[in-house]
C-alpha cells in the first residue's frame, strides 16, 4: 500500500528524497494501476500546497519551478502503470493545448500520457497557443475533441476566445470541448461555452471514451 499522505505532505514540503523513497518504495513492491492513479492525486494535492505557500509568501518562483521538476520526474515513474488498456482500434483524434497566456504544462502531459494509453491520437499544439493555433489544428486535424489546458486566472478569457475562435472558423459543432487545469469549475465551463470540464486526468479520459462510445 502507497502512503497517499506522506506522498502528498512530501511533494507539498518539496522534500524530494522523501517523494523518491515512497514512490521507489511503492514501485518496488506489490503495485496496481489504481494505486498508481492514488498516488498520482497524492501528488496533484502536494502541488495544491505547494500553490497555496507560493501564495502565502513561504515558497518562491524558484520553488515553482523545483515542484514542477519533481513532479515531472514523478509522473514518468509512475506512467507504465496509468494505462486504460485500450483496444487495437484507434479510439478517436484529441487536439490538445495550454491556451494563451499560459505555459504550465505538467497537467496537460498528463492527460496526453492517459489519453495515448487509452489509445487516442493526441495532437499537442503546445503551451501559450493562441485561438487561431486551436482552430487551425481542428481544421486541419478535424478531431472528435479538443482539450484546452489552463491554470492561470487569466486562461479564463483566453478559453473563452479559443471557443469563440473555433465558433468563428465552423468547427465549433464538430468537436466536444474539454476544459482543464486547476482553475476550472462548472461556471467556467458555462461562461467559456465548453461541454465540459474536469481537474482529473483520469476521469477526463473515461468521459472522452464514453463520447467516442455515443458517436
Ligand atoms: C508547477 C507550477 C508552476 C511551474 C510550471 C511548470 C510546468 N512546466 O508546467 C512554473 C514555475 C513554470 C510556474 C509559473 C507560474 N505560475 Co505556477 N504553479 C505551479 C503549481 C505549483 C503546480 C501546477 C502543476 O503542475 N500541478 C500538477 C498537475 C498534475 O495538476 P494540473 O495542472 O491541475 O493538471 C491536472 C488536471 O487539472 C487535469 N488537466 C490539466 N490540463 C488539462 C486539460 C484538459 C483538457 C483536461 C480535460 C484535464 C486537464 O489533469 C491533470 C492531472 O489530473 C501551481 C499550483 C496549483 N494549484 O496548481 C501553480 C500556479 C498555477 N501558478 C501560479 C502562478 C501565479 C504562476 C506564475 C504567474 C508565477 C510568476 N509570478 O511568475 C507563473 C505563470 C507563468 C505563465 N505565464 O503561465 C498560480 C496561479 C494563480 C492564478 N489563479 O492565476 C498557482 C495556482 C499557484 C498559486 N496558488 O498562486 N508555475
Amino acid at each position: 500500500m502507497i502512503d497517499t499522505e506522506l506522498l502528498k505532505a512530501s511533494v507539498g514540503a518539496l522534500q524530494e528524497d522523501r517523494v523518491n523513497a515512497v514512490i521507489d518504495g511503492f514501485l518496488a513492491g506489490e503495485k496496481s494501476g489504481e494505486e498508481a492513479r492514488l498516488a498520482l492525486t497524492a501528488c496533484q494535492e502536494g502541488m495544491y500546497i505547494v500553490g497555496e505557500r507560493f501564495e502565502n509568501g513561504t515558497y518562491f518562483v524558484g520553488d515553482l519551478v523545483f515542484a514542477g521538476s519533481l513532479l515531472a520526474a514523478a509522473v514518468e515513474k509512475l506512467k507504465p502503470l496509468l494505462g486504460f488498456g485500450g483496444g487495437a482500434c484507434q479510439a478517436g483524434t484529441v487536439v490538445l493545448g495550454t491556451v494563451e497566456g499560459d505555459i504550465h504544462f505538467i497537467g496537460k502531459n498528463l492527460f496526453k500520457t492517459m489519453l495515448e494509453a487509452a489509445n487516442f491520437r493526441v495532437i499537442d499544439i503546445g503551451i501559450d497557443q493562441p485561438p487561431r493555433a486551436f482552430a487551425e489544428a481542428a481544421e486541419k486535424y478535424r478531431p472528435e475533441i479538443i482539450g484546452l489546458s489552463g491554470l492561470l486566472t487569466t486562461a479564463v478569457d483566453s478559453m473563452r476566445e479559443t471557443v469563440e475562435a473555433l465558433k468563428e472558423a465552423g468547427l465549433r459543432k464538430s468537436a466536444k470541448i474539454f476544459i482543464g487545469g486547476s482553475i476550472v469549475n462548472e461556471g467556467i465551463c458555462a461562461y467559456i461555452g465548453a461541454d465540459d470540464y474536469s481537474r482529473n486526468a483520469y476521469e477526463a479520459v473515461r468521459k472522452c471514451r464514453e463520447w467516442m462510445g455515443q458517436r
